[in-house]
């Protein structure tokens, strides 16, 4: 009975069907853009902390980007090197972690502001590194100093340079 009703109304008021066609069309591309930002805000809130289980400094250091607002999944490895191989973090950059989120790798005790600033500008690079394990980075405080250190930027070439400091 609706259907007829409907079909009736396609017939006899095309003005108002061409209005409805519209308003699905416009509903489709609100609910597709927001659709998009869900899948967005997921990326931007999904990291995987590649670890070995009994490092402290590790646990740390997802204590701080969960502070930060960051989803961490950590992954405990009893062997690192394979996954810092594939991720394409040479040796020099190693530290203790491998983290990957967005399609980017985040090696080391990277301060969670700049992992943010990485997701929101999208750069080109495979991702940002903190080499070693500086005294005073975030998972790193209370020791008996700080240290000063780079964020590294690794290109998708393998190069690095300076993303920031600290
Ligand atoms: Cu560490």
């Amino acid at each position: 009975m609706s259907r007829k009703r409907k079909a009736g109304a396609r017939v006899n008021r095309p003005k108002q069907s061409l209005r409805m066609i519209q308003a699905i069309g416009i509903t489709a591309i609100v609910a597709g853009a927001l659709g998009i930002m869900a899948i967005k805000s997921t990326q931007a809130a999904d990291m995987v902390v590649y670890k070995s289980p009994t490092c402290g400094c590790c646990d740390d250091w997802i204590d701080h980007m969960k502070d930060a607002g960051f989803k961490v999944e950590p992954r405990n490895r009893q062997n690192m090197s394979p996954i810092k191989a594939e991720l394409g973090v040479a040796g020099n950059l190693q530290s203790c972690h491998t983290a990957t989120i967005g399609g980017y790798v985040v090696e080391g005790h990277v301060p969670a502001d700049l992992v943010r600033r990485m997701l929101d500008e999208q750069p080109d690079i495979r991702g940002i590194a903190v080499p070693g394990m500086p005294m005073g980075s975030p998972g790193m405080e209370g020791g008996p100093y700080t240290e000063r250190y780079d964020v590294v930027a690794i290109g998708t070439d393998g190069r690095t340079r300076i993303y920031d400091r600290r």
